[in-house]
């Protein structure tokens, strides 16, 4: 029997999973998206996108590719840039970065807003409570007084003073239907996602094609990075970058590994 035929499929608390696992990364996600399922944060339909992400990860090499790192350097610049920057939660992002999109906010001065496909009163107000616990002091999403134009009923629902006023938002794991809207009101959306063929990063103006588990840190280092540098300087890092260009790195290291 090997050391790692030890991992129970029962794991309780994700230090019993070992650092040197060689799954250790994809044994993590899977637990905190299981117990975001029993804490009533994430969605059953979670686990699905999260077996999809998990399969492009795979095929990633389970690393972020310079070109995700040079798109998490551009979201940086754009967030730090921003008049109005929000950064949007469901049950997926809750489950799996709560601490790490509280620092992300904190570093460019972010709000935190709570927006939800299968949206409930209870999930909202557990995920709002989970962020809490993990140091947010102020989440929205909760008054939900406004709508994003030309999107079913549950998911257009929004805050007036925070995405619907955005100027620029960051989206992670997000439905396609919901980022088209998102846009058609021109936002700067930034758009996490591992599929590069997904609408959602399509349509980004900063699409990054990374797993949110190591996308969202690397946004935090780039920007306490920026923090000091000037307006010019964030401004041209923004206009060399190539977002097609991107999505085609992410997608030729998918089908070829190159
Ligand atoms: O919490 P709710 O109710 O708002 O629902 C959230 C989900 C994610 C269930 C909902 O938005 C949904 O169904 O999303 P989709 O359409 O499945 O899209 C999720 C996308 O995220 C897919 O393209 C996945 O490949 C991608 N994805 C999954 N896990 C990760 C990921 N991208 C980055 N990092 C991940 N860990």
């Amino acid at each position: 029997m090997s050391e790692y035929d030890t991992v129970s499929a029962d794991v309780q608390h994700e230090e019993e999973i070992p650092e040197d696992h060689p799954r250790y990364q994809d044994l993590i996600t899977r637990h905190r998206i299981e117990n975001g399922v029993e804490k009533g944060i994430t969605h059953l339909q979670g686990m699905h996108a999260e077996g999809r992400g998990s399969a492009f990860d795979y095929l990633l090499g389970e690393e972020t590719i310079p070109s995700a790192d040079a798109a998490e350097r551009v979201a940086a610049a754009h967030l730090l840039l921003a008049e109005q920057p929000v950064l949007s939660i469901n049950g997926n992002v809750a489950a799996l970065v709560p601490g790490e999109m509280v620092a992300l906010a904190d570093a460019v001065d972010a709000d935190l807003e709570v927006n939800l496909f299968n949206r409930t009163p209870e999930r909202i107000e557990a995920i709002a409570e989970h962020l809490r616990e993990h140091g947010a002091e102020d989440v929205k999403g909760l008054t939900a007084d406004a709508r994003i134009p030309n999107l079913d009923h549950q998911r257009a629902k929004v805050d007036a003073d925070g995405i619907y006023a955005a100027d620029v938002v960051v989206v992670p794991l997000e439905d396609g239907d919901r980022a088209e809207a998102l846009q058609e009101m021109e936002k700067t959306e930034i758009v996490i996602d591992l599929n590069p063929l997904s609408r959602s990063p399509q349509v980004a103006e900063v699409p990054i094609v990374d797993n949110i588990i190591r996308a969202v840190p690397n946004m935090t280092v780039h920007a306490e990075e920026l923090a000091t540098a000037s307006e010019d300087e964030l401004r041209a890092i923004i206009e060399e970058f190539d977002r097609e260009r991107a999505l085609e790195a992410a997608e030729e290291r998918i089908r070829n590994g190159v």
